[in-house]
């Protein structure tokens, strides 16, 4: 949704119809990865923070300096701020921008996946680690080896293997990247052309580092043909998500600026995945992001809006809401304003 060409009614409006309510508003938040661990509902959101930077296509005015981790006995209780979990200034690698993060859990220890822009003004993977599901987190002292780009999502799978998806263009900086290498001067495909994939790569048993080159993930339609660039009512733009259901795997993404989040499904962990539908039409506010997650035999979409802000793009709050399956698989579509 065009947060700006809004008129203040219509904002209003979409509010007082909203499906949900912010889960926190004493600070904003967005981004939300959800997970159970033990039991506990545990959510890894960025902390939206306005950090006075003008509004452009680069997303620079998300200009977040730390994570904080918030939980939840159950899915209607209070949801809690445990404070600051990891801060910009104690990962040695990266400068600012601490965008969309995830979290796993593996042999006693948890793990925080989160991107940052180095130095250089580059976008990089990190893993901070702690004993406690809240944190504190202690950053690895570099980011992931051959790592790039923003959202990156650790799916674990039934076999015990652990998979990053991540990636996003435009700000997210994907575009300058081609077979996993930088370039200045590469830029987006042109419309006719098939627009690129997610990423995805196995972890190594440590969760430290990828076990594997990273590969781009194919996003096909109902004929087996790649999303063009052009259609970017169901490309793929940011926000990678995989769930498994009933055996499939659910890639889900946002389509950046159409504002859909979407899915598509596969067979296996690499996809190719195929379009099947919308999960969540567009929220008030710029960005769409979003977690899938299973609390006590049903699923729920973790999401985010700027309602909480009267509309500013930047200053966003998480919400949740339940989803539900038709008996073929799909997801029938939410309207976070009925
Ligand atoms: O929060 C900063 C960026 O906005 C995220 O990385 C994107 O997915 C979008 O939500």
């Amino acid at each position: 949704m065009a947060d700006n060409q809004i008129t203040q009614n219509k904002l209003d409006d979409l509010i007082e119809k909203a499906i949900s309510k912010p889960l926190v508003s004493h600070i904003y938040t967005a981004d939300p990865s959800a997970h159970v661990f033990n039991g506990k509902i545990y959510i890894y959101p960025s902390h939206d923070i306005d950090a006075g930077i003008p509004f452009n296509d680069n997303g620079d005015h998300f200009g977040m300096e730390d994570y904080h981790v918030i939980s939840m006995e159950t899915i209607t209780s209070e949801a809690v701020d445990n404070g600051v979990a990891l801060h910009v200034k104690d990962v040695p690698w990266a400068e600012k921008q601490m965008w969309a993060p995830d979290a796993t859990f593996k042999n006693g220890k948890y793990y925080l996946v989160f991107p940052a822009r180095n130095k250089e003004g580059i976008f990089q993977i990190g893993i901070a680690i702690s004993d406690s599901p809240i944190g504190p987190f202690k950053a690895e002292p570099l980011p992931i080896n051959g790592s790039y780009s923003i959202d990156p999502a650790i799916f674990e799978d039934e076999d015990g293997s652990y998979y990053t998806y991540f990636g996003g263009i435009w700000g997210g900086q994907l575009q300058k990247f081609r077979n996993n290498k930088y370039n200045e001067i590469n830029e987006l495909p042109k419309p006719n052309e098939p627009a690129l994939g997610p990423i995805v790569a196995k972890m190594t048993d440590d969760l430290l580092q990828f076990a594997e080159e990273p590969k781009e993930i194919k996003i096909i339609d109902e004929n087996g043909e790649l999303l063009l660039e052009g259609d970017n009512e169901r490309r793929f733009f940011e926000a990678s998500w995989m769930h498994k259901y009933n055996g499939n795997y659910y890639f889900s993404y946002s389509t950046g600026d159409t504002h859909f989040i979407c899915y598509a499904i596969g067979d296996n962990p690499y996809g190719p995945f195929t379009y099947t539908g919308r999960i969540l039409n567009p929220v008030i506010g710029w960005t769409s992001h979003h977690s899938i997650c299973e609390v006590e035999g049903k699923w729920y979409l973790f999401y985010h809006d700027s309602s909480l802000s009267n509309g500013v793009t930047h200053l966003r709050s998480i919400k949740v809401a339940e989803i539900t399956y038709n008996t073929d698989g799909t997801i029938n579509t939410i309207n976070p304003y009925t």
